[in-house]
């Protein structure tokens, strides 16, 4: 897909009420974008990710500045609601932990906690949260307003078994339940 396909369906990303925007860092050199895909490292259950589920994740860095993610998966559960997260690092083999919490573009500071809504939030993280039609299939796409660093990336997209909550009565911001699979992604 080229990037201007991708921008006229973008959807409109949720902003969290009183945040604050950030300046773009520059964008990864020689890269402008990355590709990842195949299967996904299972965690428990296979109930809700059933044997050969696959995914694919492509980051496209604008010159604008922004992050564009899309997020493809095949073979999961039909008509189920996933939530889907970039984290800090590479998908465990068998821990689904080692991916460690969500990359935060600012990370949330100290006596804050990784589910304050002002940092858990589709604007600061990467969400890809999608529901699969009757074939397991789902597209999801986000576009963030800033890029990685060379020394601070994500490593990973995790996906979840509930979508995202958002804070407040909805849950704490930016859980999802269990980490159910992983594609490693060199962002
Ligand atoms: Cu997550």
């Amino acid at each position: 897909m080229r990037p201007s396909q991708l921008t006229r369906h973008l959807p409109v990303a949720a902003v969290a009420a009183g945040l604050v925007l950030f300046a773009a860092s520059p964008s990864i050199a020689g890269a402008d974008r990355v590709r990842a895909e195949g299967d996904l490292v299972r965690y428990g259950s296979a109930s809700h990710v059933p044997d050969g589920a696959t995914a694919r994740v492509q980051a496209v860095y604008n010159a604008a500045g922004d992050t564009i993610v899309t997020l493809h998966v095949r073979g999961l559960a039909p008509n189920h609601e996933y939530g889907a997260h970039a984290h800090k690092s590479a998908c465990g083999a068998t821990d689904a932990n080692a991916a460690g919490g969500h990359f935060q573009n600012v990370p949330f500071p100290e006596g804050s906690s990784a589910s304050d809504p002002a940092f858990a939030n589709p604007v600061n993280e990467i969400w890809l949260d999608f529901t699969t039609d009757a074939e397991g299939n789902a597209v999801a796409q986000t576009k963030v307003p800033w890029q990685f660093s060379p020394t601070r990336r994500a490593g990973s997209v995790m996906i979840h078994s509930e979508h995202t909550h958002t804070g407040g009565l909805d849950g704490a911001a930016g859980t999802a339940g269990a980490k159910l699979a992983c594609l490693t992604v060199g962002f």
